[in-house]
């Protein structure tokens, strides 16, 4: 188990990469980590294939309730493989991180905050481009990331093909063409997945790589008012960065202290859990 007794004891330093902090999280997020080894989210635009892959992997093993303290539905499940047993959330299919929705708000907070070990990106393989803003956002703010490359079989028919050894290469992360509805690939997903999740496979996440001058300065300047504020942020780098562009639900979090209740003292409720049928 990862997680001994996790909220015993909350950490004063700065540690917003450690399990205790994460599982506090997950906790406040609605995840309770006790009976898993990984955490795994899944990521994506709507209509992308992203039920039928959680329905895939879990099978009937899965829950639906509520996001905390909002109305939308959220779906858990598990899977083994490999000897480890791993938790899968289903994220709101979202076109963006920015969170100018609940949904997107979910979203963002669920990868920022539940610091997932791996985030899977579902993606619709015949509208790769649009596809791909929400991938990019997501490696952002996380290296932990397998592209699930969804709708391969609809990508064909059109006349589509994906180099995705290519794309692997561009995005920095692994990619797995898949075809859900038909089961094809979801092994090799499987097993990315696990990749990612142990170590095995590190990621080398595409950024921003050359930000100009004045850019860098205020990014750096802003980073570190942020860790003085909130040692325990993850990601203060793309904090920072949605602060730059004017974020307005970000500039909020930050006055109304949203982000501190994010830290591992305040201790979060568990929501109900019910079973239920597979999602749609
Ligand atoms: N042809 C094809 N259809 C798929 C594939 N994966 C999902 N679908 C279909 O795409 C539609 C949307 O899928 P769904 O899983 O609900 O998408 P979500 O909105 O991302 O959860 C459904 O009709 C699925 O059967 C695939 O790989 N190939
Ligand atoms: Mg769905």
């Amino acid at each position: 188990m990862k997680t001994a007794t996790p909220l015993a004891a909350p950490p004063r330093e700065a540690c917003a990469s450690c399990d205790v902090y994460r599982a506090a999280n997950l906790k406040k997020l609605g995840v309770n980590l006790d009976q898993w080894d990984y955490v795994v989210a899944l990521a994506g635009n709507p209509n992308v294939g992203k039920s039928t892959v959680f329905n895939a992997l879990t099978g009937l093993r899965q829950h639906t309730g509520n996001w905390p303290g909002k109305t939308v539905t959220r779906s858990e499940g598990g899977f083994e493989f490999g000897g480890r047993r791993y938790k899968l959330v289903d994220l709101p299919g979202t076109y963006s991180l920015l969170s100018t929705s609940p949904d997107e708000e979910i979203a963002r907070n669920f990868v920022l905050f539940g610091q997932p070990d791996v985030t899977v990106i579902v993606v619709d393989a015949t509208r790769l481009e649009r596809n791909l803003n929400l991938t990019l956002q997501v490696l952002e703010i996380t290296d932990r990331v397998v592209v699930c490359l969804n709708l391969l079989d609809e990508a064909r028919r059109h006349g589509i093909t994906v180099d995705e050894r290519q794309l692997a290469r561009d995005l920095g992360v692994p990619v797995v063409p898949t075809a859900a509805r038909y089961g094809r690939g979801l092994p090799e997903l499987l097993q990315a997945i696990a990749d990612v999740a142990s170590g095995k496979v590190r990621c080398r996440p595409r950024r921003l790589e050359h930000e100009p001058a004045p850019l860098r300065a205020a990014l750096g300047e802003l980073v570190e008012r942020l860790r003085a504020i909130y040692p325990d942020l993850p990601s203060p780098r793309w904090v920072a960065m949605r602060l730059l562009a004017g974020d307005e639900r970000i500039r909020e979090a930050l006055r109304t202290g949203e982000l501190e209740t994010l830290r591992p003292a305040a201790l979060p409720r568990e929501p109900a859990e019910s079973p239920l049928a597979p999602v749609s």
